[in-house]
């Protein structure tokens, strides 16, 4: 990654990576730069604390924490930071995500975590969403984004139905 890493993206298993790539990939396409790990809440308790102090001290912005199950990753993250974490729901193999939503989005009070969708469209909005956050100081990348929902919309208006 070229530009300094403005984001921080987490999972708690490499397994995540095929949703929260929706996430990188989105930064990437309006050349915001981030930094991805896996690392857990539970397995790996220490080196994510770790990372998350880096992660600060090079300059991001945000953090993006995403895993599933028994998902506090992205609560873990937002206790040790106050910068906003964001967090993605990952689909599980036996709730279909329900655990991580619940896991991710019922914080305590105090500890805030703004959390997405289940899965994809949680990881690329939550992407889109640091990009708005970035945008508030930053002209360039307002106009950028706004000349990509007009383009979303385009395609939406453009699309035809098979008969
Ligand atoms: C969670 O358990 C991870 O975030 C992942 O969604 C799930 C399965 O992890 P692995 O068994 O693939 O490491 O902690």
């Amino acid at each position: 990654m070229a530009s300094k890493p403005l984001v921080g993206i987490v999972i708690g298993s490499a397994s995540d990576w095929e949703v929260m790539r929706q996430a990188a990939r989105q930064l990437k396409a309006f050349g915001v730069g981030y930094d991805a790990r896996a690392l857990s809440a539970h397995r790996t308790p220490e080196a994510l604390i770790r990372w998350v102090g880096a992660c600060e001290q090079r300059g991001a912005v945000c953090f993006i924490a995403g895993a599933g199950g028994a998902a506090h990753l992205a609560g873990v993250v937002a206790a040790h930071t106050v910068l906003p974490v964001l967090g993605v729901p990952m689909p599980s193999k036996h709730l279909q995500g329900l655990d991580s939503l619940l896991s991710t989005v019922q914080m305590p009070k105090g500890i805030p975590v703004a959390t997405f969708a289940i899965g994809e469209a949680g990881a690329a909005n939550a992407a889109l969403f640091a990009l708005a956050m970035l945008a508030v100081s930053d002209a360039g990348l307002a106009r950028r984004l706004r000349a990509w929902r007009r383009k979303q919309a385009s395609s939406v208006v453009a699309t035809r139905l098979p008969g």
